[in-house]
């Protein structure tokens, strides 16, 4: 069957916000823990919450949950809770964004946040045998100043953060704002990566492409409206971390048989699949897979593609990569 080969095939996640993993009965406990008021009484009410109807509307509720996480143990607690839960999905290896804009504007020191996510990660390759690497994103609908001073702040933890990003609204937001920014990092030795034509143009991956010197393009579906573009990433082999059900739930694509994946995969594309901010989209990795294979029909062969994909395109070293495909 094609559900336990889904289930049992060793997985890569490539895009995954560590605070969209914030279940709503973790979040009323931490504003319970922490004496935070929240607009929610119970898990019923956060979960009608959940009914977005574009990216910012997601967003809105993403930021409000983010405030139940203070302490440097409940940053470990968020982290330890995402990878048991996907140790049983068979995913080996995770390459995770976190947003240190959204916490140390609340006076949340960057150390406590990197400090809790990171000693979760080795307890994590440790006790669960899943390797990780950290991606620290910037938030685009803040300036270009404020990302240059969290960059600063990170460079004492630097060999804990392979790459940075660029996340938040989209639209109005072109990567071209953050230039410098990202060469700053470049020279630093960050590896970069950035969300591009989620909501925005084809234009955005260009810029993302040629001014912030990207290994990969977060989302990257709206490539297909623009032929070149298609073209080039394929001749590149530039991979798309694609995350179905997160487009369908933000209305990028109207249902997940109308998702353009199968598309980019067929026209010989580095895509993979992943689960973005899992609490809030409904579905975990396996999800992803399992919804996107009965809605697209995906075979096993190309399953077996994506999965390898998540490898191909993930920041373990060439070695490594082949070794664990
Ligand atoms: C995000 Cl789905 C999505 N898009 C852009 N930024 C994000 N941050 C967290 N989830
Ligand atoms: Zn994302």
């Amino acid at each position: 069957m094609i559900t336990e080969f889904i289930q049992q095939i060793p997985k890569a996640e490539l895009h995954i916000h560590i605070e969209g993993s914030l279940e709503p009965e973790f979040m009323l406990n931490l504003a319970e823990r922490n004496q935070i008021k929240l607009p929610f009484t119970s898990v019923e009410e956060i979960r009608q919450a959940y009914q977005f109807n574009h990216l910012q509307s997601f967003l809105d509720l993403y930021y409000l949950g983010s405030r139940v996480l203070l302490t440097e143990q409940d940053f470990y607690d968020l982290t330890w809770a995402y990878l048991e839960k996907v140790a049983c999905q068979n995913i080996r290896h995770t390459e995770i964004f976190f947003d240190p804009q959204t916490h140390t504007q609340r006076g949340i020191p960057f150390e406590v946040v990197l400090s809790g996510i990171d000693q979760a990660l080795q307890a994590g390759q440790k006790k669960l045998g899943i390797s990780s690497r950290l991606m620290l994103c910037f938030l685009r609908h803040l300036s270009p100043e404020s990302a240059m001073e969290i960059l600063k702040q990170a460079i004492p933890y630097q060999d804990q953060i392979i790459a940075v990003g660029l996340d938040s609204s989209e639209q109005n937001h072109p990567p071209s704002q953050f230039k410098d920014v990202f060469e700053v990092a470049r020279n630093l030795g960050f590896l970069t990566v950035a969300h591009a034509g989620e909501e925005g143009p084809p234009e955005y991956i260009w810029q993302a492409i040629n001014l912030l010197k990207v290994s990969r393009i977060d989302h990257g579906v709206r490539c297909i409206e623009d032929p070149k573009l298609v073209q080039y990433l394929k001749e590149k082999q530039i991979p798309l971390t694609v995350c179905p059900l997160s487009n369908v739930r933000l209305k990028v694509f109207p249902t997940l048989q109308h998702h353009n994946l199968k598309t980019l995969l067929d026209l010989g594309l580095c895509v993979t699949v992943n689960s973005d901010d899992p609490a809030y989209f409904g579905g975990y990795i396996l999800e992803n897979f399992l919804e996107t294979q009965s809605a697209l029909n995906f075979s096993f062969q190309e399953i077996y593609q994506l999965a390898k994909n998540s490898f191909l395109a993930s920041f373990l070293g060439e070695q490594e990569k082949h070794n664990r495909i």
